[in-house]
């Protein structure tokens, strides 16, 4: 398995850290592609929790290298504040590779990203407020900050002072905001330069070598296919390419030389910020499954929306990232539940759905039509095999494989690296 890029399959928060950090001890190079310091990774080893939000998941491996694609953004006052603090743990981060295309998140951003969520009033998204957003907008807008631009103060300037001739404007007379000074902007993006320069490589071209010579990367993505820009519930995503075709502009390495996508999937569903999600639960079902699976986001601490496992998005995720493999997690949480429902279609409008709505407003019409499961009550936090588990959990994992679009490769029954069965 050379190339292998790693997908939410949900809206995310599915475990994608605890699989891309299973796969790191395997493989040379971990990818970040996309999204920025919003993403939320956590990773359990032994008794000590990671919480990486801009580094790769393969940062924790000693023997690989963790890389920062050109389609990531980087917040670089966060960047070296997570290194420092996983260096004062022992981990070493001297292999770390940045993109010299990456865009950077300057601070006016991150005020813009508040801002804008703030006067959006009731149609706000819920970001997570770290400049995100206001940063690809740039990207495409053409007035974005790259890596490669702090090694040059007189460029640097340049470029600050094109971004900001539209965004003083804004913030001065739609949002009553003091107007962002040039230079005082241009001498912190300069003040990084020393220590980020060692990091910047041609990292396309380190990637495509290493693919090469045979060696093994890992496209990790951050979020997921339901808040992908294109593919997911607009507006109500990521400003980003979250699915699979994204690890290839995200990274400089092209479509024919990846050779697997793995989904991740939670056992039931959550989600963080606004937007449709047909199966959230607003009972106490929801709040056992917040309280038992520790549902609050790894970035902002806020309360995850949760609800049952839906088939219909599973089966879209499959779809347009082209799914090998599915990486079911979480099913430990589910133990101790009598009946397990299921969505495997909607009713829109009275008409029964089974794909995806190519429409929004059919979307946020959707009531899920239910199959109910058996639970199962004995503690399967233990199994290794998938032979170790009750026959109730072997069924549920196998009627989700039928209903998903991909093999189920590999089930979480815990937090920890080693709470995982292998099945393929
Ligand atoms: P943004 O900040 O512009 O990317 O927000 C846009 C939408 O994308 C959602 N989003 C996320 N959803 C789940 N997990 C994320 N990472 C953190 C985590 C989130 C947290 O791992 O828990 O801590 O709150 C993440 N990042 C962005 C966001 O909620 C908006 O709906
Ligand atoms: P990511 O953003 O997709 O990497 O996911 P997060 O780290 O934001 O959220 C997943 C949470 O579930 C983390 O707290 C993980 O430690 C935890 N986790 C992952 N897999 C399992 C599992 O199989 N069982 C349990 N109980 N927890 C898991
Ligand atoms: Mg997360």
């Amino acid at each position: 398995m050379p190339a292998v890029v790693v997908v939410g399959a949900q809206w995310g928060d599915e475990g994608k850290g605890k699989a891309t950090d299973q796969l790191s001890s395997q493989v040379d190079y971990v990818v970040k592609f996309n999204g920025g310091n919003n993403a939320g990774h956590t990773v359990v080893v032994g008794e000590e929790k990671y919480a990486l939000h801009l580094l790769p998941s393969g940062i924790l491996s000693p023997g690989c290298t963790p890389v920062i694609g050109n389609g990531v953004v980087v917040d670089l006052e966060v960047l070296f504040a997570e290194l420092d603090g996983l260096s004062a743990r022992g981990v070493d981060v001297s292999k770390l590779l940045v993109s010299s295309g990456a865009h950077l998140i300057p601070s006016y951003n991150r005020t813009l990203d508040k801002v804008t969520e703030r006067f959006l009033g009731k149609r706000q998204i819920g970001t997570t407020g770290r400049g995100i957003g206001p940063t690809y907008a740039d990207k495409m807008a053409r007035v974005g900050i790259r890596v490669q631009d702090v090694f040059d103060e007189k460029i640097l300037r340049q470029k600050v002072e094109g971004a900001l001739v539209q965004k003083n404007q804004l913030l001065l007379k739609v949002y009553n905001r003091r107007a962002v000074d040039v230079d005082e902007v241009t001498a912190e993006l300069l003040s990084y330069a020393e220590r980020l320069r060692p990091m910047v490589a041609d990292t396309s071209l380190v990637l495509n070598q290493a693919l090469d010579e045979g060696r093994t990367v890992v496209f990790e993505a951050g979020q997921a296919a339901m808040l992908d820009v294109d593919h997911g519930t607009y507006p109500f995503v990521t400003s980003s390419s979250a699915t699979a075709g994204g690890a290839c502009t995200g990274s400089g390495v092209g479509p024919t030389r990846i050779d697997r996508v793995v989904g991740v999937v939670k056992a039931y569903t959550t989600r963080v910020g606004e937007g449709p999600f047909p199966t959230e639960l607003h009972d106490d079902a929801g709040e056992r499954l917040r309280s038992v699976g520790g549902e609050y986001g790894t970035t902002t601490g806020r309360p995850r929306r949760c609800g049952w496992y839906d088939a219909v998005v599973a089966r879209f995720a499959s779809r347009v990232n082209g799914l090998t493999d599915l990486v079911l997690t979480k099913l430990d949480v589910l133990t101790g539940l009598e009946k397990i429902p299921v969505c495997v279609a909607y009713e829109v409008d009275g008409r029964r759905v089974d794909e995806m709505p190519p429409n929004q407003t059919d979307f946020h019409h959707a009531r899920p039509v239910y199959e109910e499961l058996d639970g199962w009550s004995e503690d399967i936090s233990g199994a290794r095999e998938f032979s170790d588990l009750p026959d109730a959990a072997q069924r549920y994992v196998l009627a989700l494989e039928e209903m998903s679009g991909a093999r189920i490769s590999s089930i979480g029954v815990g937090p920890d690296r080693a709470a995982t069965i292998v099945r393929h």
